[in-house]
């Protein structure tokens, strides 16, 4: 290749990976700022608002709907060829290429302080992104013409010119990625917290007084959503907008539909409590949480498509291809099964399926509180199988009798006389009649029980006990209302769900 030939070459290349670093980590910057605050973002509006009115009727009528991308894509376009532009003049004519880049860096500035809800800290971004590209300029291009000035400008080898071009490319990209992921994320924060729930038609019943005991240390009976448990596959959190949210639900239908987030949101909605459980909860275990949802009856939105009579199975795949399989029985049997929208008056939290996810009360979570679901097929047990089931996990699961000591804490050292025993008990959808209490291995007495709120949730239970000094285990089992009463029998979650009594030791002094 010719001196010259390859100097321009070198020196175009200098330009163009300079000033894409410099744009890409300016975009980086922004994200400690504000989404807002994007030099590139700032520029295609500084463009949008001072364009002509002609130009901007030309680029709607040329590309409709698309006028914003084409828009950012124009920006590219003309940032690529001034870019290779500077490189090149840097090269031949020290310094013009920097001014090129200073330039560019001073729009970028204009940009950020005249967009409406400008902050002072917008100018960071443009001007680091001036900074990283001008260094990066400087530094390759007297790299570009090792032979040409050879000695004046210690010109590089092709070998490390490639090499220093690789390296900036990479800060390129990656700044680029992480700019990208980061404000995708942010986007989808700030549009939860902008979200407009539905109003339900059916509100839940008021929590009467009682149901949360006054007893310290006892598991409240609504859960934070900062604190619910939190169990999922999923090693991103998966983030979907509303508007690109879609449900679509096919199989052994007569007709098949997909629900866009406005038709989910038309279908009347109710708000319940429920409590929810995690198969995986050890006895004594705390993978249940209870709190207000807000949804859409699934059997509502099943009727729309008209199930065949010989399925038996919906099969709901998460956006991230989770899959659980849930009774159609137990979904329109009348229990309250919901598409859930909303939990403790905000929209879901993103962990814990934003923006629509599944609460079917009386089930394990893994056959039945599918998050962020997007795909629900009508099939049946012997044709579908779903994520935990293919990995020897139960079919139809539902939750399993427990009862919980939440207090004293363990191993704890009481003073002699009466000590407040309480904790919790939950059977979902069939409803706790009996918390009982044993000391060591006397007899097994009943627990005074809070009011039931409704079958679908836990309630707490308080043990008052005359202690003797000395050290003592206590256990707890609870009956359904169906008469059934844990067993004393440990077995573990896998497959379908933990049994066995729940104990604690504690230390009277004398
Ligand atoms: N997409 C998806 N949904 C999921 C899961 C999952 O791994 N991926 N886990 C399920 C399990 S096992 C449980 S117990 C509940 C837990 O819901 P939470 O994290 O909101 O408490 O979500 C269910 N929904
Ligand atoms: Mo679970």
């Amino acid at each position: 290749m010719g001196t010259r030939v390859e100097t321009c070459l070198r020196a175009g290349v200098a330009g163009l990976v300079s000033v894409l670093a410099g744009v890409a980590v300016g975009e980086l910057v922004t994200l400690p700022i504000s989404g807002d605050a994007s030099p590139y973002q700032a520029v295609a509006a500084f463009l949008v608002d001072h364009a002509p009115a002609f130009a901007r009727e030309f680029a709607i009528d040329t590309f409709g709907t698309a006028d914003k991308t084409a828009l950012m894509i124009g920006v590219g376009a003309v940032l690529v060829v001034l870019a290779i532009v500077a490189g090149l003049l840097q090269a031949w004519r020290p310094h013009w290429g920097l001014a090129i880049v200073a330039l560019f860096a001073a729009f970028g500035v204009v940009a950020a302080v005249t967009r409406p809800t400008m902050e002072p800290a917008f100018v960071i971004p443009p001007l680091v992104a001036g900074l990283v590209s001008g260094v990066a300029l400087v530094v390759l291009c007297r790299g570009a013409a090792p032979r040409v000035s050879e000695g004046k400008n210690g010109g590089w080898s092709r070998r490390q010119f490639i090499g220093a071009v690789g390296v900036l490319t990479a800060v390129a990209a990656l700044s680029a990625v992480v700019a990208r992921q980061a404000g995708r994320a942010g986007d989808i924060m700030a549009e939860r917290l902008r979200l407009k729930l539905p109003t339900p038609t059916s509100t839940a019943a008021p929590v009467p007084a009682g149901v949360d005991v006054d007893v310290d240390g006892v598991t409240s009976f609504l859960s934070d959503n900062a604190t619910f448990y939190r169990i999922d596959t999923a090693l991103q959190v998966p983030r979907l907008s509303t508007a690109d949210w879609r449900l679509r639900i096919h199989g052994m239908v007569d007709r098949e539909i997909t629900l866009t987030w406005d038709d989910l949101i038309a279908v009347p909605a109710i708000e319940r409590i429920i409590t929810l459980t995690c198969v995986s909860n050890e006895v004594g275990g705390d993978l249940a949480g209870n709190a207000r949802w807000l949804g859409m009856p699934m059997k509502d939105i099943l009727t729309q498509v008209g199930i065949r009579t010989d399925a038996d199975m919906l099969l709901s795949t998460s956006v991230d291809g989770w899959t659980s399989g849930t009774s159609l029985a137990d979904i329109t049997d009348g229990r309250d099964a919901l598409l859930a929208v909303g939990m403790n008056g905000e929209a879901l939290p993103l962990e814990h399926g934003y923006p629509v996810r599944q609460v079917v009360p009386g089930l394990y979570g893994f056959v039945s509180a599918c998050k962020w679901v997007v795909d629900w097929e009508i099939t049946r047990f012997d044709r579908a199988r779903a994520y935990w089931t293919d990995r020897g996990w139960g079919v139809r699961a539902p939750i399993k009798t427990a009862s919980r000591i939440d207090r004293p804490a363990p191993l704890s050292r009481q003073p002699a006389g009466r000590v407040v025993v309480a904790g919790t008990a939950w059977a979902q959808h069939r409803g706790i009649s009996t918390v009982e209490v044993r000391v060591d291995d006397g007899p097994w007495q009943p627990a005074d029980l809070a009011p039931q709120y409704s079958i679908d949730t836990w309630r707490q239970w308080v043990f008052g006990w005359d202690a003797r000094p000395g050290q003592h285990t206590l256990y707890c089992r609870a009956t359904d209302a169906a008469g059934r009463t844990q067993p004393e029998q440990r077995v573990a979650p896998i497959p379908d769900g933990a049994t066995g009594w729940h104990s604690r030791v504690f230390l009277v002094e004398g």
